[in-house]
């Protein structure tokens, strides 16, 4: 399945290595001939409790993720986009297998690595890319640009810059959950880097006091920008939820349904009560740090980089997946690909075409509305009663 769960065995895990697949090296653009050598072995769908059909669902996501993502990076190029702008290519697995999964009325919040993120969660193609833009149909206004994506029907609670700023707030979150009994669990991710700053530690702990409904998902890419994890950290990722007794797991996120299958159940344990978790989500990144950043060099090799996108790229990986089980042929992965280019031009176009945000705008969403007695609550009271 591609995980480990550790459970309540605190310091006794050891991260699983992703485990060796061989891609055809077709990047996004398609699987292989059926019985092509490394095609994989037995039936992974009945594996991870996934039918074919949400094996294409998930396929058509990881697509329309990583065109999306090729888009930006296009427009940036030709100055429609300013300022950061972080990719998530390479990484759609790990979005995709672990948001989809939720439920509407979960919670996402996340770092600035998070267009896809919040496509998975239901923002609108057009509603990511004008923020990308700085357009006023953008997500959060056109003010927040691609580290800011917001959006509080969809329980997409941003897009944050701060490295680890969004754990303390996730924890908040979590705590509303359970005073409100709401049915709905929060998926915090984060970066690798995160995990080192006073605040992870601080929100675990508390989390794990309270035994709060909320999942801490280390996207771990192994960087943080061209820092290698190993050289800030002498523990284990998967044991730096150990010394606060949340029960912590590790998923392969190039392996899509194996991330599925693990996020599902995982949400449920939460959902039921079950108390805070922690996943060490191992992934890749495909690009540079930003779209300022180099792809490779003193960080990490080129050869490092060829190898990863050819042999743990998590689109080729389901599609093969998909083509072994006889769902999926050439013609139809290019009639997807398509479909999801055809989309991702659309919410480009909407972008163009929305104006930029009215200077006034600069004057709203500043303060909280609060109420005449100067409170806040979380729980509609109005007043200070
Ligand atoms: C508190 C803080 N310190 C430093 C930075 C500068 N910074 C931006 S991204 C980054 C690296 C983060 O890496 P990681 O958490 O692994 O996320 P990734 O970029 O790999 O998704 C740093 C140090 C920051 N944004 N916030
Ligand atoms: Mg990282």
């Amino acid at each position: 399945m591609g995980s480990t769960d550790t459970k309540k065995k605190s310091g006794s895990a050891k991260a699983a290595a992703a485990p060796a697949k061989k891609g055809s090296g077709a990047k996004g653009g398609g699987p292989k001939a059926a019985g092509a050598k490394g095609a994989p072995a037995g039936d992974p769908f009945k594996a991870a409790g996934i039918t074919k059909d949400e094996g294409l669902h998930l396929l058509r996501e990881m697509l329309l993720y990583r065109r999306f993502e090729e888009k930006a990076e296009e427009a940036y190029a030709i100055g429609k986009i300013g300022g950061f702008c972080h990719l998530h290519i390479g990484q759609e697995g790990a979005a995709a297998g672990s948001i989809l999964p939720l439920h509407d009325g979960d919670y996402v919040i996340s770092a600035y690595r998070e267009h896809t993120q919040a496509l998975a969660k239901g923002v609108t193609p057009g509603a990511v890319m004008a923020e990308l833009y700085g357009r006023a149909d953008g997500a959060s206004g056109g003010k927040g640009g691609s580290m800011h994506i917001f959006n509080a029907e969809k329980r997409f609670m941003g897009g944050h810059g701060i490295v680890g700023g969004q754990v303390p707030l996730a924890t908040g979150i979590a705590w509303k959950i359970k005073y409100r009994k709401e049915p709905n669990v929060v998926i915090c991710y984060m970066g690798d880097a995160a995990v080192n700053q006073g605040g992870f530690h601080e929100a675990l702990n508390i989390a794990a006091v309270w035994q709060l409904p909320a999942i801490y998902v280390v996207e771990n890419n192994e960087y943080g920008m061209g820092t290698a994890f190993h050289r800030v950290s002498l523990t284990e990722m998967v044991n730096k939820s150990s010394p606060y007794g949340i029960p912590a797991s590790t998923v392969d996120g190039q392996d899509v349904l194996a991330t599925y299958a693990h996020f599902r159940d995982l949400a449920n344990e939460v959902r039921n009560g079950g108390g805070p978790r922690f996943v060490d989500l191992r992934t890749y990144r495909f690009k540079g740090h930003s779209m300022s950043d180099p792809v490779s060099g003193t960080y990490r090799s080129k050869e490092e980089v060829e190898h990863r996108t050819e042999e743990h790229d998590p689109i080729t990986n389901l599609a093969d997946h998909l083509t072994m089980a006889g769902v999926l042929d050439q013609d139809a992965f290019e009639a997807m690909d398509a479909e999801v280019r055809e989309a991702v031009n659309e919410a480009a176009e909407f972008a163009d075409a929305s104006p930029a945000p009215d200077p006034s705008a600069l004057y709203t969403n500043v303060w909280a509305e609060i109420n005449p007695n100067g409170r806040l609550f979380f729980d509609g009271r109005e007043g200070d009663r």
